[in-house]
This record gives C-alpha cells, sequence and structure tokens, in this order.
C-alpha cells in the first residue's frame, strides 16, 4: 500500500511502548511526530532518549496538548479511551485519529493476520506464527501481546512475502476504521475490560471492529461455541470459518473423535489432541480418557482449531500446523510451569485477569489446586465464577484490592480455607501450607494487576521469585 506520511505533523498521545515505536518509525519516514504524555519528564526519560530525532519533539507532563490543532494526524496509544476529550476535539475539527495498528496497516507490505478476544489471543497468535513458519512461510508475531514488539514495528520491517501475526486488543480496535486483515481470528468474548468499555455491548462493539473492513476475499474466524462470538457473524464481509469443539463446520475447524480437522473447502486431518504438547506439564499421560483430555485441555484445543483455519488460509501445510502443535512449548505466565517443589507443582498463570480465565484455569488441572487469585477489579462480575472456583479448589490465597470480596465470595460458597496475604512472598507461603504432595499451587489472579505491580509480567515474576526462594528454604528441593 502506498502510505506516505513524509512531511505530516503527526500528534501521538503517550509514550509508552505504542507511543515510541509509532515516533520511531514515523521519524524515519520522514513525518514530523510531536509525542504527549501526562507523565513528567523524568519519569519518560528512557522513552525520550529511545526516540531522539531531530523531527520527534516530546511534551511530558501536561493534560493538555498545546499546538495538537495543527496535527493532521492524532495516534491515540491504546491506553486512551475513544471518548477522551482530545480525541472528540480532534474528531469534531476533522483531524484524522488513527491508531497504531491502523498506521500499520497501511504502511505494510505483508498482509496481517490479527487475533483478538477476551482469552486465548497470545495462544492462538503464537501458534499462527509458529504453524506459517513450520510450513516454510515467513511470518513475524507481535501487537498486543507482550512481551513482544507493537504491530508497526513489525509493519515497518517485514517484506512482501512475509506474514505479520498481531494479536490485536478491544483497546487497540476501538478508534479502528480501516483496518483490514487478511485473516482475523475471534477466539471468544466473556466479560472484560467493563472500567474502560462501560457495558459488554461496547466491549462486543470494539472487538468487532475486527471484521468492519474486510471483504469478501479475507478470512474471518469464529467460535460457534461462544454465545456472544455468534452474535458478531452480521458484522463479517469476509467469508465466515467457525471452529466449535461441539459440532461440525464447513468451512471450520472441529474435532473428529480426538483429531483435529480444519476445512476451508476441503477436510484436512491435522493431529490427535493428545500429540498437541500446548502445555507439556501435569497432565501428560495422566489422562488417558480421550474426552477428559478434551475437557481439561477445551481452551486451548479451542486455541489450536481457530489458529490452524487461519494458518491454513496464510498458506500453511497440513504437516507445518501438526509440526507446531507438536512442539510448542505454550507462552510465559500463560500455564507456565515454574518448579515442583516436594511434590508440590507451581504454575504461573499470571496473564488470567478476568472471571472466564479464572474458572478456565482451574477447570485445566487435574490435580489438587491451592490458587492465589487477587488484584484489581476492571468492574467485572465474579460471583458466578466464585460458585465455580469454590467447588474446584482446596484453598485459596487472596491478594490485592480484590481481596476481601472475593473472600467474602468463595466463603459464602462453601470453600472454608481461605487465607489474605499482602505481599506475594507471602501468599506463596501460605498457600505451601496448605498443599501436600502431589497437589498444584496455581497463580490464576482472575484480576488486573496494577494495584500491586506495572504489568501481569512483574507479578509473574513476583511468584517465580518468590516461589525459587521458598525452593531454596527448604534446602533446594526445586526439580
Ligand atoms: N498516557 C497518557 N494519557 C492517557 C493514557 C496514557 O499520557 O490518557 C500515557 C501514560 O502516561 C504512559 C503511556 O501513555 O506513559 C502508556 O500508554 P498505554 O497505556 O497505551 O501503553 P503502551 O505502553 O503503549 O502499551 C500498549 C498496550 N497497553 C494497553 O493496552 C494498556 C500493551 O498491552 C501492548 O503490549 C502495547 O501497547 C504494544 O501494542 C498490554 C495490555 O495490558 C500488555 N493490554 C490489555 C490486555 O491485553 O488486556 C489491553
Amino acid at each position: 500500500m502506498d502510505f506516505n506520511l513524509s512531511g505530516a505533523l503527526v500528534a501521538v498521545i503517550g509514550l509508552g511502548r505504542t507511543g515510541v515505536a509509532v515516533a520511531q518509525v514515523l521519524s524515519r519516514r520522514g513525518a514530523r511526530v510531536v509525542v504527549y504524555d501526562a507523565k513528567p519528564e523524568q519519569e519518560l526519560a528512557e522513552e525520550i532518549q529511545t526516540i531522539s530525532h531531530p523531527l520527534v519533539e516530546v511534551i511530558a507532563g501536561r493534560d493538555d496538548f498545546p499546538g495538537i490543532e495543527r496535527a493532521d494526524v492524532v495516534v491515540p496509544s491504546p491506553g486512551v479511551p475513544a471518548d477522551a476529550p482530545v480525541l472528540v476535539s480532534a474528531r469534531e475539527r476533522g483531524v484524522l485519529v488513527m491508531p497504531e495498528i491502523e498506521l500499520a496497516y497501511h504502511i505494510s507490505r505483508a498482509p496481517i493476520v490479527a487475533v483478538t478476544g477476551t482469552n486465548g489471543k497470545t495462544t492462538t497468535t503464537a501458534l499462527i506464527g509458529a504453524m506459517l513458519c513450520a510450513s516454510g512461510v515467513k511470518a513475524r508475531v507481535g501487537g498486543n501481546m507482550a512481551p513482544g514488539e507493537p504491530l508497526i514495528l513489525l509493519a515497518d520491517a517485514a517484506a512482501q512475502d512475509e506474514v505479520l501475526v498481531a494479536e490485536v486488543s478491544s483497546f487497540q480496535l476501538e478508534t479502528c476504521t480501516k483496518f483490514r486483515p487478511r485473516a482475523a481470528v475471534l477466539t471468544n468474548i466473556s466479560q472484560d475490560h467493563l472500567n474502560r468499555h462501560g457495558s459488554m455491548d461496547a466491549y462486543a462493539s470494539a472487538k468487532a471492529r475486527l471484521f468492519q473492513a474486510q471483504t469478501e476475499d479475507d478470512l474471518a474466524v469464529l467460535n460457534a461455541d461462544c454465545p456472544v462470538s455468534r452474535t458478531l457473524e452480521g458484522a463479517c464481509r469476509a467469508k465466515v470459518a467457525w471452529f466449535s469443539l461441539r459440532r461440525r463446520f464447513s468451512p471450520g475447524a472441529y474435532l473428529d473423535g480426538d483429531r483435529l480437522v480444519a476445512d476451508l473447502g476441503e477436510p484436512v486431518d491435522l493431529i490427535s489432541v493428545g500429540e498437541i504438547r500446548l502445555i507439556g506439564w501435569h497432565d501428560q499421560g495422566a489422562l488417558a480418557n480421550k474426552q477428559e483430555l478434551i475437557k481439561r485441555r477445551g481452551f486451548l484445543v479451542e486455541n489450536a482449531l481457530a489458529a490452524s483455519l487461519a494458518a491454513l488460509f496464510m498458506g500453511a501445510s497440513a504437516f507445518g500446523i501438526a509440526e507446531a502443535l507438536r512442539n510448542f512449548k505454550g507462552v510465559p505466565h500463560r500455564m507456565e510451569p515454574v518448579c515442583e517443589i516436594g511434590g508440590v507443582l507451581f504454575i504461573n498463570n499470571s496473564m488470567c485477569t478476568n472471571p472466564q480465565a479464572l474458572v478456565r484455569s482451574v477447570e485445566s488441572c487435574s490435580r489438587p489446586v491451592v490458587l492465589i487469585a487477587g488484584g484489581r477489579n476492571k468492574r467485572l462480575d465474579f460471583t458466578q465464577a466464585a460458585v465455580r472456583v469454590a467447588s474446584l479448589v482446596k484453598g485459596a490465597v487472596l491478594i490485592g484490592e480484590m481481596a476481601d470480596e472475593l473472600r467474602r465470595l468463595l466463603r459464602e460458597n462453601g470453600l472454608d480455607a481461605v487465607e489474605t496475604a499482602r505481599t506475594m512472598d507471602e501468599a506463596v507461603n501460605l498457600a505451601v501450607e496448605m498443599a501436600v504432595p502431589g497437589d498444584i499451587v496455581m497463580l490464576a489472579p482472575g484480576c488486573a494487576s496494577m494495584d500491586m505491580y506495572s504489568d501481569f509480567m512483574e507479578r509473574g515474576e513476583a511468584f517465580k521469585r518468590a516461589v525459587e526462594r521458598l525452593g531454596s528454604c527448604m534446602g533446594g528441593g526445586v526439580k
């Protein structure tokens, strides 16, 4: 696509990872860039140093936007809501508001596969990338996923014969109008980010923007087992392919017994559920019963089915898809096994930040679980999740701002072994006291991390350090 911003004045709101990437790419391409950030300059020293360029100016520590009325384009970071006064007034004055992923789409020579959804985005994105690479298709993976590169950096670097596979969030989609992925995947939709979007309808509408600029030449991949996803079919102009654990679709991806099958015109047999290495940990070998295996791994099998459709559409082979599924090691902070101490397995699932993810994390374990949960709520309702969690775990240690509410809900649902901790070290110590050999201690917070940490990765690292400290106190019994 021919998209030239050379000489244009671009206003970027926010100097986080997105703002840095946009400033770097656009200044290299000859645009004049002004970056605004509410934080004081001294807190942004590293970012300012990274984007230092004669065409880049930073205005920090102010909540107004001097000179923004002269901008040709305003690029909001994902953390800036679509109804922020600065964006409303830009639109009123006829100034183009274009999020980073749409900018990336315009400058990219490579086609884009985009993945969104409440849960499983990162795993599905990483899987598509691995499936393409295993099929000999050059692919780069990034976008919203952390750690990872913002989409605009991938788009700037990629050649025409590559494929960009991007995780995209509702925050990024909220202001999109022309972002057109060749293949778009929606993993599922359940309650999340209501503090930002206000209602489930608004949240689902933001997700639906993934499909709005696609044409009949493109592919939309939807989850037939997810009630909210089903309502989005009408938003798609692209060919829709459904994935399901329960029914067969053509075009679609489904289970034939325990075999994964993808069909974009003719059925392609891929792999059996038991061969998927997505989580190569606690269940291996223990679950001889295939139905039990599918139940435990349902979420991950869904991700694999969805990824297979997108990968197949972008040129992956059945062999490459199966290879990728066989060898995939999972992603950090998502059901990540940390170690085993005295027969207790520790799992870091810090990326679990909503009620549905919390329930599915606990459901996927075939051994008794002591749960560490809590953090900042995003205006989500944990009433239903608490019923299920209380019936499945043997104990819970609660942290952060949600500790009291979760404690009340779990107790009301009959779970007696509930403790509260102020730090991650304390949480891990209390959890270990409740566990016996053969159990799992799992960090699956179900909540955002910002009350105690800068992000979910810092929280996951804190958990891993606490587990390591415990291991050394117990005389190095870590496996
Ligand atoms: N800022 C302002 N004014 C505002 C809002 C923010 O000045 O009104 C400034 C802040 O002071 C800060 C900067 O903007 O300096 C931060 O911008 P940001 O919050 O948009 O964060 P980025 O560092 O640009 O990271 C974003 C995503 N963050 C969010 O969506 C909150 C990252 O997703 C993503 O990896 C990155 O872009 C690259 O694409 C993180 C995330 O938590 C992992 N995403 C949510 C999720 O996955 O659930 C949506």
